[in-house]
């Protein structure tokens, strides 16, 4: 009997059409997630799931898959997947890294110069049919040139993002986990996350979420922000406390954030909603069709050579 494969949503590649001939493959065919009952039932006798960062993979789903053999994790962040469980019980996890990096930096770049150009303030104004009186005063922005750009987790988007701001006569500090070799430092400069804090007028979040770095901004970080910086989160919502966020843009000094992830996805902090100073976007930094279609590819052909017994193309 061919294997069985679960696919936990519909893809923008035909997951039956890549895999047919190495699996039977079942998709979940609804626009939202399987429930976490759906998710178990669905891929009990399955030896290959491919999730996305909605499902929770974690020891109790793992425990009621017993031919599972490989959870191939639609995305690059692999937060929804218990590593040290899945490790334990011999189930690998690959993920779908370096196609999404541009796309997500460009997401990066497009909530950045929204927010610091009030776009969102801009937008409306100019649809109301009529621009008004031009005012030599009016929505002024921050001006880009000259200034410092921090970017939090400088792995592949974190120096795709910093690559960009070279284009915009920005000065470019990191901080990161692990060293980073001086040829791909993009001219960016290593700081400490204190310096990073005080320096920059924009701060960008692009680190994976990990119990180090669940809260990196929160009250104390962005009391410690310099006056008038702006915030872009593209990673993950969990990193910021979103509730600090609220009363720090209520109290200053921040001067708005720009935000694609959020902390109880798919809810969004109600003190977000309203605010003209925030630029919201549902999680969206790898919709790009043609890097979703590589994500799928890559998820899919990971599948394909577990199941031949070749080396995994992107293993965690
Ligand atoms: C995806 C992402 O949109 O890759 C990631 O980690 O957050 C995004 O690319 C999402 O994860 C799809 O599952």
């Amino acid at each position: 009997m061919a294997p069985r494969v679960f696919v936990a949503r519909r893809l923008p590649v035909d997951a039956a059409a890549f895999l047919e001939g190495d699996a039977e493959v079942d998709v979940f065919e609804a626009p939202r997630p399987p429930t976490p009952d759906e998710l178990r039932a669905r891929a009990a006798p399955c030896r290959a799931i491919v999730s996305l960062l909605s499902d929770r993979i974690d020891d109790a789903l793992l425990a009621a898959c017993p031919e599972l053999e490989l959870i191939a994790n639609y995305a690059v962040g692999v937060d929804n997947v218990d590593l040290a469980a899945a490790k334990a019980r011999g189930v690998r996890v690959t993920n779908t890294p370096d196609v999404l990096t541009d796309a997500t930096a460009d997401l990066t770049w497009a909530l950045l110069l929204a927010v610091a150009r009030r776009l969102r303030e801009g937008e409306r104004v100019a649809r109301s049919g009529d621009i008004g009186a031009w005012q030599p005063t009016g929505l002024l922005g921050l001006e880009l040139a000259g200034a410092t750009l921090g970017v939090f987790g400088f792995g592949r988007i974190g120096r795709a993002v910093a690559r960009r701001a070279q284009g915009f006569g920005m000065r470019v500090l990191y901080t990161t986990r692990s060293p980073v070799p001086e040829a791909e430092r993009e001219g960016a400069a290593p700081v400490s996350k204190a310096e990073l804090l005080a320096r920059a007028d924009v701060l960008c979040l692009c680190a994976p979420l990990t119990p180090e770095t669940r809260h990196a901004v929160g009250a104390p970080e962005l009391a410690a922000m310099k006056p008038g910086a702006i915030l872009v989160n593209t990673a993950r919502g969990a990193l910021v406390d979103e509730a600090a966020l609220v009363q720090a843009l209520d109290a200053g000094p921040l001067r708005g954030a720009g935000l694609d992830v959020f902390e109880e996805e798919p809810k969004v902090h109600p003190g977000l909603l309203e605010r003209d100073d925030v630029v919201l976007s549902p999680h969206i930094g790898s919709a790009t069709e043609h890097t979703r279609r590589r994500m799928a590819e890559i998820a899919l052909g990971n599948v394909r050579a577990h199941l031949r017994g070749e080396p995994l193309l992107t293993p965690v």
